[in-house]
């Protein structure tokens, strides 16, 4: 069989990633950018001899340079239910439940991404999408907008019957496969020509510049796609050298010895052209401004206990910011101080049990394996004291709300007419089941379990009853 949704994943990523260089050529920029950085960033870690923890994985240029994710927003339960069907194929599921209400927008979300580790190693391209909560719109503008939604279709027929082949076959043959990516592609392609006239664009903006983003085109756009790096700071110091319209600053975590989690920065969207439909079928010239490119550096996975910690201290933060009165600089120094309480070493990650790992046997570990000389019930830390076990932290895969809501207040602007509305909403997990036709992965139990499969290898090849 031809069919290996591994190297589908790859071939869609990169077919974007060209699709959206055409559309948007700052976001060539900002990959030569990246590339510097990261360039930079290797070359000082070999002539330092730093102790810095760089993983292995991410100093390789040629994986470096594949992108890592990518955002649409969609309308319907349709669109959510057929985009799910249409990333199965590429080995991309629901991980992770993203209420967006927190930050103020009438939205939750998912990330389609590939779950284990041989197919995140391969290509772990993940595509974050949004959908809109009709229920946290006012009703003149929920109409309007249901009005504009039940129009348009995003898919060709031919990827429809192309998911049909998918799933009732169990593969696709390399012609499908080509067509399949080709016709993929339209759904994410940018269209000038609006579906609604400039009148109900101005509506949909004024309750919040995302609800016309979504309901105003007949396609849903790729809004930004995001190369990861090694170096963010630099990347962002980059990006204002060569007079990139920068983010004013970086969101997550600081810098710190232990990278955790994620941070993300991105250059500002673009005002673009767009014609608006007019009543007598012609169309009128306006702009909107959508479509952005972002960098991240990716960290470590944290536990529920870790990511607990993580958001007491962000929420901390953002409190007293606002007591303070602090933005830019001043911000990010008052989130230093404050993150000084989150351990920064490996040991006391692991220890604390903060963040997740994957365990493996040193030299030792694999001398002692051989000889058989260990036998019965031993602890991990006995293990590692030992000197036969060691551990290398697992990545972050995901995303973070509050990250997402900076980086879409960056681009939009935040007005709302109904944020009170939006701010007092409950997540509901369900209604976005309901809507996907599945449930969401819970992000935790992956990490969970590829720690736990790292261990149970240690443990069969050591030969113990339990570790
Ligand atoms: C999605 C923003 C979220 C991220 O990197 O946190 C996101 C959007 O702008 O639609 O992509
Ligand atoms: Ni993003």
């Amino acid at each position: 069989m031809d069919w290996d949704q591994n190297d589908m994943r790859s071939r869609f990523c990169h077919a974007l990633s060209d699709m959206y260089k055409s559309e948007v050529p700052l976001y060539r920029d900002l990959i030569d950018v990246v590339w510097e950085a990261d360039g930079k960033a290797i070359q000082d870690n070999q002539t330092n001899g730093s102790p810095k923890l760089i993983n292995p994985d991410d100093v390789l240029p040629l994986r470096h340079r594949v992108e890592r994710h990518g955002a649409i927003r969609l309308g319907t339960a349709h669109e959510l239910a057929t985009i799910r069907r249409m990333f199965a194929v590429m080995g991309m599921y629901p991980v992770g439940y993203y209420d967006l209400s927190l930050a103020g927008f009438p939205m939750h979300a998912t990330a389609f991404r590939p779950k284990t580790q041989e197919a995140l190693d391969k290509n772990p391209f993940r595509v974050f999408t949004t959908v809109l909560r009709m229920e946290l719109l006012t009703e003149k503008t929920r109409a309007l907008a249901q009005k504009a939604l039940e129009q348009r279709i995003i898919f060709t027929p031919r990827l429809m019957g192309l998911l049909d082949i998918a799933e009732s076959q169990g593969y696709l043959t390399p012609e499908q496969c080509t067509d399949f990516i080709t016709n993929g592609l339209e759904t994410f392609r940018w269209h000038s020509k609006a579906t609604v006239t400039h009148d109900e664009y101005h509506q949909l903006k004024a309750e919040h510049p995302l609800i016309a983003d979504i309901v105003s085109f007949p396609s849903s756009h790729i809004n930004h796609l995001t190369p990861r790096t090694i170096d963010i700071d630099f990347v962002q110091q980059l990006m204002l050298d060569h007079g990139m319209p920068a983010k004013e600053r970086i969101e997550g975590p600081p810098k710190r010895t232990c990278p955790i989690l994620l941070r993300q920065t991105s250059f500002k969207a673009l005002e673009e052209t767009v014609y608006f439909r007019d009543l007598s079928g012609s169309y009128v010239k306006g702009s909107h401004t959508a479509r952005f490119g972002e960098v991240e550096q990716r960290g470590y996975a944290l536990t529920r206990e870790g990511r607990q910690l993580y958001d007491q201290i962000l929420d901390r933060v953002n409190v007293d910011s606002v007591k303070m009165g602090l933005n830019g600089s001043d911000y990010d120094k008052l989130l230093e101080d404050h993150f000084k309480e989150f351990p920064d070493s490996l040991s006391k990650l692991h220890d604390l049990k903060l963040a997740y790992f994957s365990y493996r046997l040193t030299s030792l570990g694999e001398q002692l394996a051989h000889e058989v000389m260990l036998k019965g019930e031993v602890s991990i830390q006995d293990l590692l004291a030992k000197g036969i076990l060691s551990y290398e932290p697992l990545t972050y895969e995901d995303f973070l709300p509050l990250s997402a809501g900076g980086i879409f207040n960056s681009n939009l602007g935040s007005i709302s007419l109904s944020k009170d509305l939006i701010r007092s909403a409950d997540p509901d997990l369900d209604g976005f089941q309901r809507f996907l036709g599945t449930y969401v992965a819970d992000e935790f139990h992956l990490y969970a379990e590829m720690q736990q499969v790292s261990l149970e290898l240690c443990r069969q090849t050591l030969g113990l009853r339990s570790i």
